[in-house]
C-alpha cells in the first residue's frame, strides 16, 4: 500500500499523503518512484494514497481530499495529512514533508512561477495539515468542481480559524511543476470566484463532515494505495 517506516528509530509523524488524481499515469510514475525517496530521507513513517475519481464526471479535487483523509484514517491513525498535486515534485530534501500546528503550504515557490509565490494568499499545490487541523476546519468544500478557486477557499477556511500559515524559507522550499495541458473533465470552474465567499456558518455544513461518496475499490498496489471513488 506505499507505506514506510524507518526500522532503527521511530518516526515523530505518520504522515498520510494524499493525492487527488485521474488519467494521469505518466505523472503518477513520476511521482510515486521520485517521493519514497524524498520521504525516507527525512525518516518519517508515511503512506501515500491515490484517491481517483471514476468517470465521467467533473473533477472535484477538494471532495478527493476529504474522501482521503476520512478512508486514510479508516486504516492507521495519522497525525499529519499532506495534500498534494501529482505533477509536483518537492526540489530539497531540507523541506520537512511533516505537519506543525499551523497549517503549511508546501508547495510556495514552484517552476511554474519562477520559484516564487505568484500571489500573497496563494496556498496551491502541496499543503500540510495536522488530523487535528483538518477537523477544526471541517476539511475542504465539496462544491468545487472543474478548476480553480477551491485553494483559495481552504486559504479563507485558514482565516477563519484565525491560524496563520506557515512556509518555509524559499531556499528550501522549491518544488518542480511537471508541464501539463488542461485536463478533460476540468473546465475551469465558473463558480470559483463566488463560492470562495463561503460564511463560517457554511463551512460548518459543508466539509468532510458532509461529502458523499461511493467507494468502488481500495487497491494495495506495492508503492501506494489506490481508492476509486464517485462523488455525490
Ligand atoms: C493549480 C494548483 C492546484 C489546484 C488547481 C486548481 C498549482 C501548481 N497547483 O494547479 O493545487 O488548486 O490549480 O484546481 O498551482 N488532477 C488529475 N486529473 C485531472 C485533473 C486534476 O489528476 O483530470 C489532479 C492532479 O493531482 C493535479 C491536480 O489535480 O496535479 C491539480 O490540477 P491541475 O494540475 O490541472 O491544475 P494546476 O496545475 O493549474
Ligand atoms: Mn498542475
Amino acid at each position: 500500500g506505499g507505506h514506510w517506516a524507518p526500522r532503527w528509530c521511530k518516526a515523530r509523524q505518520r504522515v498520510a499523503i494524499v493525492i487527488p488524481y485521474r488519467n494521469r499515469e505518466e505523472h503518477l510514475r513520476i511521482f510515486v518512484s521520485y517521493m519514497h525517496n524524498f520521504m525516507q530521507a527525512q525518516l518519517l513513517e508515511y503512506q501515500i494514497f491515490i484517491v481517483e475519481q471514476a468517470s465521467p464526471y467533473v473533477f472535484n479535487r477538494a471532495a478527493l481530499m476529504n474522501i482521503g483523509f476520512l478512508e486514510a484514517l479508516k486504516l492507521h491513525d495519522f497525525d499529519c495529512f499532506v495534500f498534494h498535486d501529482v505533477d509536483l515534485l518537492p526540489l530539497d530534501t531540507r523541506q520537512p514533508y511533516t505537519c506543525f500546528q499551523a497549517p503549511t503550504h508546501l508547495g510556495a515557490y514552484m517552476s511554474k512561477f519562477n520559484y516564487q509565490m505568484p500571489y500573497d494568499k496563494f496556498f496551491g499545490g502541496a499543503v500540510a495539515l495536522s488530523t487535528e487541523n483538518m477537523k477544526q476546519m471541517n476539511g475542504f468544500s465539496n462544491l468545487f468542481y472543474g478548476w480553480g478557486g477551491e485553494d483559495d477557499d481552504t486559504f479563507n477556511r485558514v482565516l477563519w480559524r484565525n491560524w496563520t500559515i506557515h512556509r518555509h524559507a524559499q531556499r528550501i522550499g522549491k518544488s518542480y511543476m511537471i508541464k501539463h495541458k488542461k485536463d478533460e473533465g476540468n473546465p475551469v470552474n465558473p463558480n470559483r470566484w463566488a463560492r470562495e465567499r463561503e460564511v463560517p456558518e457554511q463551512y460548518l455544513r459543508n466539509g468532510i463532515n458532509s461529502v458523499k461518496y461511493t467507494k468502488h475499490s481500495a487497491d494495495l498496489y506495492s508503492l501506494y494505495t489506490r481508492l476509486l471513488v464517485s462523488i455525490g
